[in-house]
Order: structure tokens, then C-alpha cells, then sequence
């Protein structure tokens, strides 16, 4: 089966390509690709300007090639006033014609696909002119992938979506027309950033820095006309395992020496290379604790080494401690991230982006936002957020994240209207979630994330339903399916609130984990990390369930948080119930605001989970006959799955807690 167009399918194009168009400006090479492919397939004309600009209906110029096409001329002179800078562009209409302005190739083509977004709309006698720009810097996604196949955790570390479209079996795949159409997705959506392999590095990915870089090389041409830059995951002992010294400590000559002069080579080969992504001390990654040296020290190495290049290094701060005793109460991974970086806050250098993991755990269906975003002020910082689905159902469940981004980046970490994290944060960054699947993402749904990241990456405050709709008009265009007024209420109804149904089903109000260690972390398992090593646990017992963080009695976590919210989350009154458990150990007939008991909420919430994937899944069959049958199927066999897997938790978590509480349901249903 050929690979699915996911939202850019050639009928997207058919307002654009119906057109008249005239590409005026150099290198627009990708510019003029789409417009090409979209007329000859729908009928319009492409010019290259200078030719005359008679009788077109859509201009697309580079701003500063003068002299412009006349309408171009026009519509800049009414549009004068902000530049729309290295990203940005402007449409307007100028007569009968549509321009679309830009200062730079990547520019053009972010406006280019918005005007595909709009269709027939962008050609409107009377549509405003618009200025558009990314909020966010960067927008990048980090690939997990592996170039070897690790023994446990596969090609693709946490991917649910078959192999990697990088690599095979130890080497580079070399298939650049799908790493092509990536770079055209990824564009479409304004991701501007990637790294290509596993923040876990191996001995075999720690060579792409080196001897393998011209396989990286290669990737990064083929994404390079999309305004994608790539970086790459380097393993901190790097100088030792690659550069044969005995060391890796930040503070040696020799180490700075040796990453100084392997970094000049790597832009000597890719002059636009974007920098490093570490993950170090943490489970298992080497790092600068090895030399008593501070983090700061070890980004400080990797920084000051790609600093004369323009390059910048991602360090993650998803530092904490992996070989917890459970029965240690006092520590707390919740608090590891904080503790171990805010103390750092201004050592940091200026090329240095501290990438923060949303929540303090991580990547649960449900937790605070990372008290780190809000305590650095003196840092550049990025969130990171999870598209692969790897706590959220593994691309088998349909869980639209688009709702639980946005409130994430919408949180006021002070109360105060002005600021949110979106205001705080320079970059976004997610976990990729495509493989070498037809459909990309195993899930044909879960290719909605992908485009809700990207989109909500450049703008922070769209409406996740609204981004919804435009990834469905995109996907499902008119003529691809049999009504698509039903195709489109239908997606709807399954997806809009499908992150709550998945939240509702699993572990409940904010208290996290319950996965299953032995399945990858599918499925239930109660206790399955309950007396483990990780620092996940719930502490259920007869009477009560969740994890006191408060300060006055638990680990203090709470206190992490400027200072309303850390009285908010502090207090077993005002804490909101669906971080209840998070912040809280309560007994189960502690009554939430919403006026029910814990157990009896967990019984609910998990008697409607279950209930509502079962409608999802028949809503879904109705579209039988009206969609392309392999797409059809595979979601219909997913939901099958999603189905039984909500069961599954739905019986083991009610049957959990009525063991332990003894409280029945007060509506007798079964629990086993
Ligand atoms: O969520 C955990 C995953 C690991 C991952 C780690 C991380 C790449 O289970 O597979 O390792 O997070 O973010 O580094």
C-alpha cells in the first residue's frame, strides 16, 4: 500500500491549484514544487515572475526581490508596517487578486500551506489582510528512534508506529522520498526542528556525531528546503567512548578541545546543523555527576562549543533518581527536576535551552505543570510534550491531546491573566510519533496530534477543537469521502473529548502510572511500579489512596509552586479534583467538589470510560462504506482494541479498590 497523504492530500490542493499563480522570488524551490504538482493535477497555471502579470489570481512573493509583480507591489504597499520577519508572512488581496508576502523562502511556504488550509476561502473578494508569525521560536520534534535495534526497546523507542523512517537494522535506510513528504507534513504545520535519533544513545548512535555524519548529512538536505533544521542526540562521554580520551569531565581542556573541534567538523559538513539534544544522569546516561561537576558545567561544555556555529544544545532536565527504595517516603521524584536545576537558574549559558518534561513525572494523562517553568526566569526554556502515545494508549486508543496541550501551555503559573507557560517557554518540543507505517502514525487519529502539535506550536492559543477541524477538513476532504458533513461530525464526536474518556478509564484524579511495567507500560497493572525502583507510586491501602506532596505533611512539592498555587495545591479543600491524588492522600469517602465520593468516582469515571469507547467504536462503524477502506479498517480494528483494553482497566481498577476499600458501588453494577 502506498504511504497515506495524512493532511496533505491532492484534493487539499484544489483551490490553489485551480488558480492562476505566480511565483515571483529565488530559491522557492519547495514554493514552486507544491504549485506545480497542485495545477497540473487540477488544471491551474504556474508562472515564474518576471513574465508579465496579467491575468492571475494568486501572487506568492519574496518581499525584498524587487522590482515585485504589480499586485504584489500594491498589496506590500498596503500591507506596509511590521516585517513579517525570518518566518512570518502576510496575505492580502490587492484588486481581484490574492498576494501572499514573505521575507523568506520558508516564509512563502508557510504561507503557501496556510492558503491551502483556508481552500476556496483565500480567494474571498472581501478577506482581511492578516499578518501571521510563529509564537514559538522553535518547534521541534525529537525522534526516539534508534539506528540499531535495541535488544529491549526496539527501533523506535516508544514508537507505535512501526520502524523508523531514518534508520534499519544499524544503518541509514536512505529513503529520502518519505523522509520528503515528512519534510512537507512537518512544514505544513510549521515545525521547524528535528533531531533524528534516541535521546538514549547508543555505541551505534554515538557514531552519527563522527563517522556516520554524512547520514545525517543526507537527512538534513532533504528537510532543509522545508525550513527544518536537524539536530542530533550526543551521548555526555562522547569524548571517551568516540574520542578515545580517558575522560569526559567538562572542566578538562582536553574534553573542551575535543568537542570544540568535533563540533567545527559537523558544520563544516552541515552548515545549518542546529545543535545538540543530551539526556545525561539520567537512567542510565552518563553525564557531569560522574566528575562532580554540575549540569550547568556539563550544558556549559556543549554550549560553548556550538556557540560559534549559531548552534544551540537541548538539555533535558529529566534528571532524577531510578533506583528509589519504595519505602523511602522523604524522596520525591515529583521534586527531582526543580531541585536539581532551579539552583542553576542564570548559570546557564545563553545558548543553552533547558528542555523541561510537561509535567514533573512523566507524560501521565494528568499532572501539574512542571514547577521548573515557572522558576527560571533567567533561562531559555522549552516544554516538552509527548505525541508518541506512550502513556496515553500507544496509538491502539484514540486520544485526541490536543485539549490537554492547550491547557498546558494556557496555565498562568502566577494566576496573573499576562503570563502562561506559552508566554514563558521560547521553544515547544514533542516526542515524535511517526514510524515507517502506511499511515505514519499505526493510529490513522493519532496523525491528529501530530498536526495539533505543529499548529499549536505556532499558535499556543488556537482552540484544539478548532485545530481539529482543520486537520479533518485537510484529511478528509470532499472528495474523499462519501458525505463528508458525517465523516466530519463523526470525527467529532470521537475525538474532541477522547483524551477525558482515556483519562477516566485509567489511572484516577491525577495520581498516575498504574501501566503495566511487563507490557512497555500498555495496559493495567495497579501495583505493578507500586514497590519498584522508579519513584511512581499510590500508596492505596484499606483506607485512602494517593500521595501526600503537600508541605505541611508530605514531601513538599507543593511548595515548589509560586506562592497561589502552591497554597492551592497545598490545600485539601481548594486542590482541583483531577490532581486530587496527586497532591493528596485522602480516604475513599473524601467528597470531591463535584459532590462524589473518591470511590465512588473512580467507579463512575470508569463505568462511562468504558461506555463511551463502546460508542465511539459504533459511531465509528456508521461511516462504514463512506471512507477508503484500509483506513476504514485499521481504525476499526483499533477501536476493537480500545474497547477491550478500556475493559480490562475499567475491571481492574474497580476491582482494585473494592478489594482494598470494601465500599460497593452505590449502583450495584458489576465489579468483579
Ligand atoms: O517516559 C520515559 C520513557 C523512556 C524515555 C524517558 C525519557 C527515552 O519510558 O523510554 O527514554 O522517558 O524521556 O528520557
Amino acid at each position: 500500500m502506498s504511504v497515506h497523504a495524512a493532511w496533505l492530500p491532492a484534493e487539499s490542493f484544489v483551490a490553489l491549484g485551480s488558480r492562476r499563480v505566480l511565483v515571483h522570488g529565488d530559491g522557492v524551490d519547495a514554493v514552486l514544487d507544491e504549485v506545480t504538482r497542485a495545477c497540473a493535477r487540477h488544471g491551474g497555471r504556474v508562472r515564474r515572475s518576471p513574465c508579465g502579470d496579467a491575468d492571475v489570481d494568486l501572487v506568492l512573493a519574496l518581499r525584498q526581490a524587487v522590482p515585485l509583480p504589480v499586485p504584489a507591489a500594491q498589496a506590500a504597499r498596503q500591507a506596509a508596517g511590521e516585517p513579517p520577519g525570518d518566518e512570518g508572512f502576510v496575505l492580502t488581496r490587492s484588486g481581484d487578486v490574492t498576494v501572499l508576502l514573505a521575507d523568506t523562502p520558508t516564509g512563502l511556504l508557510y504561507g503557501l500551506f496556510h492558503l491551502v488550509r483556508l481552500g476556496a476561502a483565500a480567494f474571498a473578494a472581501d478577506r482581511p489582510t492578516r499578518r501571521h508569525r510563529p509564537a514559538l521560536r522553535r518547534r521541534m520534534l525529537d525522534h526516539w528512534d534508534n539506528v540499531s535495534v535495541h535488544p529491549v526497546m526496539g527501533q523506535v523507542e516508544r514508537g507505535y508506529a512501526g520502524g523508523s523512517i531514518f534508520w534499519r537494522d544499524g544503518a541509514a535506510r536512505h529513503d529520502l522520498a518519505r523522509i520528503r513528504e515528512y519534510g512537507r507534513l512537518l512544514a505544513a504545520v510549521g515545525i521547524n526542528a528535528i533531531s533524528v535519533n534516541n535521546v538514549n544513545v547508543g555505541p551505534v548512535e554515538a557514531r552519527l556525531l563522527t563517522d556516520r555524519l554524512d547520514d545525517v548529512a543526507e537527512i538534513a538536505d532533504v528537510l532543509r528546503p522545508y525550513g527544518i533544521r536537524v539536530h542530533l542526540s550526543v551521548t555526555f562521554a562522547a569524548p571517551v567512548v568516540l574520542g578515545g580520551l580517558s575522560s569526559a569531565d567538562p572542566r578538562d581542556e582536553q574534553v573542551r578541545a575535543w568537542w570544540a573541534t568535533t563540533t567545527r567538523q559537523v558544520y563544516e559538513r552541515i552548515g545549518d546543523f542546529g545543535g545538540y539534544v543530551v539526556k545525561a544522569d539520567s537512567e542510565g546516561q552518563p553525564g557531569p555527576f560522574s566528575y562532580g561537576r554540575s549540569h550547568a558545567d556539563g550544558a556549559n561544555l556543549l554550549a560553548e562549543a556550538l556557540a560559534p556555529h549559531g548552534g544551540v544544545v537541548h538539555w533535558r532536565a529529566f534528571v532524577y533518581n531510578h533506583h528509589q527504595d519504595w519505602r523511602d517516603r522523604s524522596t520525591d521524584r515529583a521534586r527531582a527536576a526543580y531541585d536539581h536545576f532551579v539552583p542553576l537558574d542564570g548559570d546557564l549559558r545563553t545558548n543553552v535551552v533547558l528542555q523541561v518534561k510537561h509535567g514533573p513525572v512523566d507524560f501521565q494523562p494528568r499532572e501539574p505543570v512542571s514547577p521548573v517553568l515557572a522558576a527560571m526566569p533567567a533561562t531559555r526554556l522549552a516544554m516538552e510534550l509527548q505525541v508518541t502515545q506512550e502513556y496515553t494508549g500507544q496509538q491502539r486508543h484514540v486520544c485526541y491531546l490536543g485539549p490537554w496541550w492547550s491547557e498546558l501551555l494556557g496555565f498562568r503559573p502566577w494566576q496573573t491573566p499576562e503570563r502562561t507557560v506559552a508566554d514563558v517557554v521560547t521553544e515547544l518540543v514533542a516526542v515524535a510519533n511517526v514510524g515507517d507505517d502506511p499511515f505514519w502514525c499505526g493510529h490513522p487519529l493519532a496523525q491528529a496530534n501530530l498536526y495539533a502539535f505543529g499548529r499549536l506550536a505556532w499558535d499556543p492559543r488556537l482552540d484544539p477543537t478548532a485545530v481539529l477541524d482543520e486537520w479533518i477538513d485537510l484529511t478528509f476532504p470532499p472528495g474523499s469521502t462519501g458525505d463528508s458533513g458525517r465523516v466530519r461530525a463523526t470525527l467529532h464526536a470521537i475525538m474532541d473529548d477522547s483524551w477525558r474518556t482515556y483519562e477516566r478509564y485509567t489511572a484516577p484524579l491525577g495520581v498516575g502510572f498504574m501501566v503495566d511495567p511487563l507490557r512497555h507500560h500498555y495496559g493495567p497493572n495497579v501495583d505493578g511500579y507500586e514497590y519498584s525502583r522508579w519513584g511512581t507510586y499510590h500508596f492505596a491501602d484499606r483506607d485512602g489512596v494517593g500521595v501526600d506532596r503537600t508541605r505541611a505533611t508530605g514531601t513538599g512539592y507543593a511548595g515548589q509552586y509560586p506562592p497561589g498555587w502552591a497554597q492551592v495545591y497545598e490545600s485539601l479543600a481548594d486542590c482541583p479534583d483531577e490532581l486530587l491524588l496527586f497532591f493528596h492522600h485522602v480516604p475513599y469517602d473524601h467528597v470531591l467538589h463535584s459532590g462524589s465520593t473518591v470511590i465512588q468516582h473512580i467507579y463512575d469515571t470508569h463505568f462511562t470510560g468504558v461506555a463511551q469507547v463502546e460508542t465511539m467504536r459504533e459511531r465509528w462503524r456508521q461511516l462504514a462504506g463512506l471512507l477508503d477502506q484500509a483506513l476504514f479498517e485499521r481504525v476499526a480494528e483499533r477501536l476493537d482494541e480500545q474497547v477491550r483494553s478500556a475493559t480490562e482497566w475499567r475491571d481492574q481498577i474497580n476491582t482494585y479498590f473494592f478489594r482494598k476499600s470494601g465500599v460497593p458501588d452505590a449502583h450495584g453494577r458489576p465489579i468483579h
